[in-house]
């Protein structure tokens, strides 16, 4: 019996989405070791250095700053590109990437997307374009990246500057080349919960030289050598404990993108002849890192519904998120700021209604796998029962 109907769940602990990857904790521990002996914890240490260098040569971009997170990564990457008065978002994203531009009195005017990958629609973005927009950022989301050259050749012929959040999207490439080297620059996050984690972290990535040497001093206060401040800065630097845990996960990327893979694959199996339900369709000659397992509930062929979906997996022990429900528009401050937005956002309303996402990485065995899928199998196949339950639920 389903636990939402009185059953025991059918897992005893919490299954969390984003539980974080840990990988060589012998090595960890020796890079722990090496940091208190150095004595050297954080300002542009030996390790953040080597991280650095590491990631320039998995990514192929030119610079990598790391930085304390991703979305200090972003607000310093929005300042130092100059972008005011108004920038083109996606509203389907994690809500960093609005409030990065929010925090700086910028305004987010957000971009629907395209239901199919889930990314900005170019196509919507010219009418976005008023004479205060004075750049676009671009989520790469889930890790597939954007229409770059699309959104480029807009912004090109309107003079405006393009960035990516890469949030999700470190591994993955486009176009032949790995994520890194598009647009201005491009924003990674290494948060504890993402596919390669430094327990917190971000980067930027750019080929432009001055706008690097700029991001540099910016996450230094604006310090030049000692007592030298040339620039307006704040403290966005990473530490030498996150370095050391990223370069650990760094080892062990590629054992990583294959048991991600082989956990979507097995996703895939159990999940494919279920009507209703779809996965994220990562197929394609390009790098994925297959981190997150993105299912779409199509209510009107599913008999139930992503809340009511989710809703039975949680009493079940399976934390799956609503990830990016309700859309940045529907979250304050830009609720309550752009009350209409939703009315230019329908596909961002449709796929934030349907997404759900379900745990995957080191802490989810095939077994739970197996075991997840078939609670949905179950829900959907005791649905008649079950919605009188979730009905009172709600009273
Ligand atoms: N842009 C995009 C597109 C992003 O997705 C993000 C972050 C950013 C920018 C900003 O990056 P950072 O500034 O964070 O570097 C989580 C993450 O906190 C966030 O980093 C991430 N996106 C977002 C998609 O997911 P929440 O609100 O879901 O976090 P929370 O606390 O609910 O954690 C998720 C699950 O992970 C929980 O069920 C518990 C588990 N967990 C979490 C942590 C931190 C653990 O088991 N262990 C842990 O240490 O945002």
């Amino acid at each position: 019996m389903l636990a939402i109907a009185g059953g025991q769940p059918r897992f005893s602990q919490p299954l969390h989405v984003g539980r974080p990857n840990i990988c060589d904790t012998r090595r960890l521990f020796e890079r722990f070791e090496g940091i208190v002996q150095r004595r050297w914890f954080t300002n542009d240490g030996p390790l953040v250095r080597e991280f650095e260098q590491k990631t320039v040569e998995i990514t192929g971009a030119r610079h990598c700053i790391t930085l304390c997170n991703a979305t200090i990564a972003l607000e310093i990457a929005i300042r130092a590109l100059e972008f005011r008065g108004e920038v083109i978002v996606p509203s389907y994203t994690f809500v960093a990437t609005a409030h990065a531009l929010q925090w700086q009195e910028i305004t987010p005017v957000f971009a629907d997307i395209e239901p199919s990958t889930y990314n900005i629609d170019p196509q919507c973005l010219e009418r976005l374009i008023t004479p205060r927009t004075t750049g676009i950022i671009g989520v790469h989301l889930w890790g597939c990246p954007c229409d770059t050259r699309a959104i480029e050749n807009i912004a090109r012929r309107h003079g405006l500057k393009v960035m990516y959040d890469a949030a999700h999207a470190f591994g993955c490439s486009h176009e032949n080349k790995m994520i890194g080297s598009f647009g201005e620059c491009e924003v990674l996050s290494f948060h504890a919960t993402k596919f390669l984690n430094s327990f917190e972290g971000g980067a930027i990535l750019t080929n432009d030289d001055n706008l690097a040497e700029k991001v540099r001093l910016m996450r230094n206060f604006g310090f030049s050598g000692y007592d030298r401040v040339i620039y307006l800065g704040t403290n966005g630097k990473m530490t030498e404990v996150c370095a050391a845990m990223g370069l650990t996960s760094l080892e062990a990327m590629e054992e990583l993108i294959g048991l991600n893979r082989s956990n979507y694959e097995a996703y895939k199996a159990y999940l494919q002849s279920i009507p209703g339900i779809s996965l994220i369709d990562y197929t394609t000659t390009e790098k994925r890192n297959y981190h997150y397992i993105v299912v779409q509930v199509d209510a009107s062929c599913s008999p139930l519904n992503r809340d009511e979906l989710v809703e039975v997996l949680h009493a079940e022990n399976i934390l799956a998120r609503k990830y990016f429900w309700p859309g940045c528009h529907r979250m304050q401050p830009y609720q309550a700021l752009f009350p209409n937005a939703y009315l230019l956002l329908p596909n961002t309303e449709s796929r934030a209604a349907q997404v759900m996402v379900l745990p995957t990485g080191q802490c989810v065995s095939k077994g739970d796998i197996a075991a997840i899928c078939d609670t949905i199998r179950s829900a959907l196949d005791q649905a008649g029962e079950i919605k009188p339950v979730l009905g009172r639920r709600k009273m």
